[in-house]
């Protein structure tokens, strides 16, 4: 039987025909990010060979080091949707302020109602080892009237999205997005340089066996955490435990094996960081409407992360994110 090769652009388009008001802007930014995923996979696959493997020399707004590829995927993320025309602000990890876009129009109809944030290379400090990495996006409607876009366009509650998603650079290349309508995946077969559907309507397991956490900081948590951890390493088949320990240091590697296998993945706040390391708007806020999305949960130990109301462009949240059932547990014994 001929199996049914879905690209993502038509996977897209199918989602906007569900839409009669659609005006086909959302379908096309969507395709413009994932060209751009596409120009970013090719120089991944490739850093091994040409001089884009080590140190720039430069630090980013956080005062990290900024790899080679950190930059390009920043320059060719930007460059794609500054030239998209559906979006009035861009916001990006490795920029300290947003980048306001002039206004576009189609005929005398207003484009450009879209504002972005994206982590242009979530895990970059793995580039060297070969471990995946990824890009990381998350979409609003603007809220200010016209012109360029606002800094209030950028700091709207998680709530608020209408479309998040990942591209994960590893053995393969694959984009998962969401629109609010179920969580879809698509692997890019390079040899056609098209993204084919590969995952329809992921959902993840409501209960799993796996935790992600860097246990190195044990000895900066809260004892609630710790007896929660503690005990995911107890001996009790009934309850499933012990659980097994997985953990990559690379979020979006993290994230993708715990959507499709279960598991609860934690960056706590701790002693030393109040408020983790991990930032609200372009990582825990996408990843949590894909994982609500996909019948998951996530919070920041008390808050759903998608009410979080965002002050900062890079704000940092600590995140509880996975299987729901597992996320509840865990936010039982940091009320405890
Ligand atoms: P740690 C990678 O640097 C990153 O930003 C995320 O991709 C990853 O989940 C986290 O940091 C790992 O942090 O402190 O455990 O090395």
């Amino acid at each position: 039987m001929l199996r049914k090769f879905t690209t993502l652009y038509r996977h897209i388009i199918d989602e906007e025909r569900k839409y009669p008001e659609a005006t086909g802007e959302l379908s096309d930014l969507l395709a413009d990010i994932a060209l751009a995923c596409k120009i970013i996979s090719l120089e991944v696959n490739r850093a091994g060979l040409i001089d884009l493997m080590g140190i720039t020399g430069n630090e980013n707004v956080h005062g990290e080091q900024v790899k080679k590829l950190d930059e390009y995927a920043h320059d060719t993320l930007v460059r794609a949707m500054e030239v998209s025309g559906h979006l009035c602000a861009i916001a990006s990890e490795e920029s300290e302020n947003f980048i306001p876009v002039k206004e576009k129009f189609m005929g005398n109809r207003p484009m450009s109602k879209y504002i972005i944030h994206f982590d242009p290379l979530d895990g970059s400090s793995n580039i060297d080892a070969n471990i995946s990495i990824g890009t990381i996006f998350s979409i609003y409607k603007r809220v200010s009237d016209s012109g360029p876009g606002t800094l209030e366009d950028c700091l709207q509650c998680g709530t608020k999205q209408v479309a998040a998603g990942y591209v994960i650079y590893g053995s393969s290349t694959i984009m998962v997005y969401t629109t609010g309508r179920g969580v879809h995946g698509f692997t890019l077969d390079p040899t056609v340089g098209e993204f084919l559907l590969f995952y329809e309507n992921i959902q993840i397991p409501k209960r799993s066996k796996t935790y992600s956490i860097n246990e190195g900081n044990y000895s900066k948590w809260n004892q609630e955490l710790k007896n929660y951890v503690d005990d995911l390493k107890s001996v009790d088949s009934s309850r499933r435990r012990p659980y097994s320990a997985r953990y990559v240091g690379s979020l979006v590697a993290d994230f993708h094996r715990n959507l499709l296998y279960g598991g609860i993945f934690m960056y706590p706040g701790d002693s030393k960081n109040p408020n983790g390391k991990l930032r609200l708007l372009y990582e825990a806020n996408p990843l949590a409407f894909i994982i609500e999305q996909a019948g998951g949960r996530a919070s920041d130990g008390k808050e759903r992360i998608l009410d979080v109301v965002p002050l900062d462009l890079h704000q940092k949240t600590p995140l509880f994110i996975g299987s729901e059932e597992d996320v509840l547990e865990l936010e039982r014994f940091l009320s405890n």
